[in-house]
């Protein structure tokens, strides 16, 4: 049986391993993202640029949600930033993109305007759902971005309905499919990789295992904790990817999405990655120890690890990052102004972009 990512450092990704079903095809990766090292260097400061991005954006929405201009749900993607920015730098503009509603960073990665996203938070007319939809539902088919749900699990089917799409329409796209660990023992999800498989669908399944489901860790949930091999019955292949490291994330990334392009069908990532804060704004995180979070915090942070390398490898200079650092506060300053002053949706909104049945 395969080792997990945190038991083996050795070398990026391991050759695909036999398994009980005799599909050669699971692989699984470690952390080290070491054929990464294609990446140029205006990449590398892209991608901690964006994760910055995401970061500074995710602080400011906690902030106006204490202030009482966020309403609603409200779940931030602080520690998970290189899981969407390590995908981002492996897919073309025109791939569709589905997730949950901790969706923040997902549009962020699909170059959906952060303005637009917070305004949406604050309830705004500017908002990318006019405001009616709020943290959980927002949309933007011009940046291929289809939600942001707040079902769990309703991404799995929706995303394979998109690939679907994707393969009659013959326009050689892909759809990336984002879940959490606590969807990923539905039935949807099962009977979706049975239909994903059996039509060889462009699809990526992508699990962000943050180790818990609202505050059920999948040590208690899960019967088996290799959540990247439970495509195997169907013949989908996966691979455990170090989800804060996002250079491992791009390499696994590349090699799943070549996958998917040659028309080998989906295949599953499983991301083994951590959110900081709790599940919503309203989580005392009471289910987990101050002790396991500072370590991530410390020494798995995502975007301190790149940073730290950037300096090291010449890739930037403190100036440089310095430089980033403060032109994405003003960003997300910016669009939090735009988020206040953006007037609220006229009343009549009431009976716009929905379905009224007689
Ligand atoms: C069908 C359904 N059941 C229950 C809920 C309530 N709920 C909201 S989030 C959540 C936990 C999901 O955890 P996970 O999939 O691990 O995603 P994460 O929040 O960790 O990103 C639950 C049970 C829901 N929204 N939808
Ligand atoms: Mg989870």
């Amino acid at each position: 049986m395969a080792k997990s990512a945190t038991q083996s450092k050795s070398k990026a990704a391991k050759k695909p391993a036999k398994t009980a079903n005799n599909s050669d095809n699971v692989v699984q990766m470690t952390t080290a993202g070491e054929k990464a090292a294609k990446l140029s260097k205006a990449q590398l400061k892209a991608m901690y640029r964006q994760m910055l991005t995401i970061r500074r954006f995710e602080e400011k929405a906690g902030q106006l949600y204490g202030m009482g201009l966020i309403g609603g749900f409200c779940h931030l993607y602080i520690g998970q930033e290189a899981v969407v920015i390590g995908m981002k730098h492996c897919i073309n503009e025109d791939d569709s993109v589905i997730t949950t509603y901790r969706d923040h960073g997902h549009m962020l990665a699909c170059d959906m305007d952060p303005k637009g996203i917070m305004a949406e938070l604050t309830g705004r007319i500017d908002g990318f759902s006019k405001g009616k939809g709020g943290s959980m539902h927002m949309f933007s088919t011009e940046k291929h971005f289809y939600g942001g749900h707040g079902i769990v699990g309703a991404s799995v089917p929706l995303g394979a309905g998109l690939a679907f799409a994707h393969k009659y329409q013959e326009n050689g796209r892909i759809n990336l499919c984002y879940y959490g660990d606590g969807a990923a023992n539905q039935g949807q999800v099962y009977e979706t990789y049975n239909m994903a498989a059996l039509w060889e669908l462009p699809i990526i399944f992508i699990i962000e295992n943050n180790e818990y489901a609202m505050g059920t860790s999948v040590k208690r949930s899960h019967a088996s904790h290799d959540l990247y091999r439970s495509g195997e019955a169907f013949g989908i292949p996966g691979m455990q990817v170090d989800g804060m490291d996002v250079k491992a994330v791009y390499e696994a990334g590349q090699e799943a999405v070549k996958h998917v392009r040659d028309g080998k069908g989906p295949i599953l990532l499983e991301m083994k990655t951590y959110r900081y804060r709790g599940h919503s704004m309203s989580d005392p995180a009471k289910y987990r120890s101050k002790e396991e979070v500072d370590d991530y915090k410390n020494t798995k942070d995502p975007i301190n690890r790149l940073k730290e390398q950037l300096i090291a490898d010449k890739v930037a200079t403190e100036d440089e990052i310095k430089k980033i650092e403060s032109e994405v506060k003003e960003q997300i300053n910016e669009a939090a102004e735009f988020a206040k002053n953006s007037p609220e949706p006229d009343a009549s909104e009431l009976w716009t972009d929905i379905t009224l049945e007689a």
